[in-house]
């Protein structure tokens, strides 16, 4: 059995280690195809904050409460740029990250595509599911604002969504998110053939505006998914009207998308009518959710382990 993930950072890191829990239980092999709207170039390092979560967590060198960077972390490297007042310092890096950023930015620019990269640092962590970045391009999501800082015209300026989601914490007018490079990005190599003869396509509960609408804006992205020969079967990031982590609900407000398992299935749309979902899977705190031409099934969804996630995947494998 052969098993797709569309995923982001840190709620798509925790939802995959329940999927490579469940396929250890059945033999089935997982590759997961993860966002890169969030990478930036840093102090001259590439950073690919999703890539990475999902890479730690998976090979248990992520900190667990953040989701994000390594565990045992040290900070001397962020202290030493403030101290030279090296700009910005509302992104922390930290020191075994560093080494990370490093290897990548050197053979990125040794001129190795990121699919490649990622297979490379993967080597190391052994996350036990296959890495993809949605696109070997750059795609860049950036926030639309007002206001904070010298704008156009219209008083409206883009920021990248790093200084949107941490300098900011999504507190700044934003009118809308575009994702910079996408009409010119191509889905990285293996990821239209592992749609192609996937059996089941799971959309992981990351955040559906800044974590999978940037993977889907990649051209033939989103068609991969359509016409390949998986069920899709997306689980709601939102539980009880409000997301588990994160601001998805902020993004959500952006878009003027309602902040409910239902208004989020209602955006990725039924697969029959155009959408992405064949399936839908909701928490019982959710009550009745109604999707049309997609099924949908209530699910316990809080990932408190990996045995609790790889129930929701099976949840899904029989949704369909
Ligand atoms: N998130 C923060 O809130 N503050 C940070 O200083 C920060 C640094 C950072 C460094 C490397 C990295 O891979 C991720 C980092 N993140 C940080 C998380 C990052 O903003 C993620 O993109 C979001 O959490 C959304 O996935």
């Amino acid at each position: 059995m052969r098993i797709v993930v569309l995923a982001g950072g840190i709620g798509g890191a925790r939802f995959l280690l329940g999927v490579r829990a469940y396929a250890r239980r059945v033999g089935a092999e997982v590759t997961a195809v993860v966002n890169v709207g969030d990478d930036l170039y840093l102090h001259g390092l590439k950073i690919c904050p999703d890539l990475d979560s999902v890479m730690y967590t998976l090979g248990g060198g992520a900190d667990p409460e953040r989701g994000w960077g390594r565990a045992d972390e040290t900070w001397t490297v962020k202290a030493e740029l403030a101290a030279y007042g090296a700009e910005p310092t509302w992104f922390g890096l930290g020191d075994r990250d560093v080494a990370t950023h490093l290897v990548r930015t050197s053979m990125i620019e040794g001129g190795y595509p990121l699919s490649a990269v990622t297979g490379a640092l993967a080597t190391r962590w052994q996350p036990g599911v296959r890495l993809l970045p949605a696109t070997d391009d750059r795609l860049e999501t950036h926030a639309i604002v007002s206001g904070g800082g010298p704008a156009g015209a219209d008083g409206q300026r883009a920021i990248h969504f790093q200084e949107w989601w941490v300098r900011h914490r999504a507190d700044i007018p934003t009118h809308r998110f575009v994702f910079v490079g996408a009409d010119a990005a191509k889905p990285a190599p293996g990821v239209v053939e592992a749609l192609g003869t996937a059996d089941l396509v799971l959309v992981a509960p990351s955040n559906p505006v800044v974590s999978i609408a940037p993977i889907l804006a990649v051209p033939g992205l989103r068609e991969a998914v359509a016409a390949g020969p998986g069920r899709v079967v997306g689980v709601s990031p939102i539980i009880g009207g409000a997301p588990v982590r994160g601001m998805a609900d902020r993004c959500l407000a952006v878009l003027g998308v309602e902040c409910s398992a239902e208004g989020v299935g209602r955006m990725y749309g039924g697969r029959r009518s155009g959408g992405l979902l064949d399936g839908w899977l909701v928490a019982p705190e959710d009550g009745t959710v109604t999707v049309p031409a997609v099924t949908v099934r209530a699910t316990p969804l809080w990932m408190t382990d990996e045995t609790a996630t790889a129930d929701m995947v099976r949840a899904a494998v029989e949704l369909v």
